[in-house]
């Protein structure tokens, strides 16, 4: 899987609350992308201050924020050849009324900011959302903070093991001095 053939989408809050993720997440797969990560969220405010940091000086970034954080999101890593321009072309202009024909924001927007759905408009910004939302996928995984595979690792050095890694360490085996 190449990191540069993936981009983040997110069903927003209006589509989510409207069940239309179902419908979303069909044309998707139709639409020929892999679905690598998928979650349903609620946004805290920090976050959502962070994604929509580029918009922090519009004068909609507070609505932004209160709406985006308003109810659950469905949160995904996508996977498709060029994935951040065709999902820009699957999910249509920011505004639904001028999305064509065929789109996911002509079928389940309503309006400018409810307008269903998010995708990342370049490879750049692709990469920094899927690390704020997925950091999984850049090689972090949940062994790495709770220290299950680090033990032949920690104990090979018993000293620095009980002095900086005790919790790592399986105590009996090394910790015992
Ligand atoms: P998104 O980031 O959600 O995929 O949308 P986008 O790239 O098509 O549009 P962008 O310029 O990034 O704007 C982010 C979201 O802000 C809301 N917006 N409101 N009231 C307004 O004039 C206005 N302009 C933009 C939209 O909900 C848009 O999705
Ligand atoms: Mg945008």
């Amino acid at each position: 899987m190449e990191l540069t053939n993936l981009t983040f989408a997110m069903i927003k809050p209006d589509a989510v609350s409207a069940n239309n993720s179902g419908k979303i997440i069909d044309m998707i797969e139709h639409n020929g992308f892999e679905i690598v990560r998928l979650q349903k969220v609620i946004i805290a405010e920090e976050l959502a201050e962070e994604f929509y940091a580029v918009h922090k000086e519009r004068p909609f970034f507070k609505e932004l924020v209160e709406f985006i954080t308003s109810g659950p999101v469905v949160i995904m890593a996508l996977h498709k050849q060029d994935a951040v321009n065709n999902w820009r072309e699957l999910i249509g202009a920011t505004n639904p009324a001028q999305a064509a024909h065929g789109t996911i924001r002509h079928a389940f927007g309503t309006d400018i900011g409810k307008n269903a759905v998010h995708g990342s408009d370049s490879s750049e910004n692709a990469l920094s959302e899927l690390q704020l939302f997925f950091p999984d996928l850049f090689g972090y995984s949940r062994e790495d903070f709770d220290g299950e595979n680090e033990d032949d690792e920690c104990c090979d050095d018993e000293d620095e093991c009980c002095d900086n890694e005790k919790e790592n360490c399986d105590e009996d085996e090394c910790c015992n001095g």
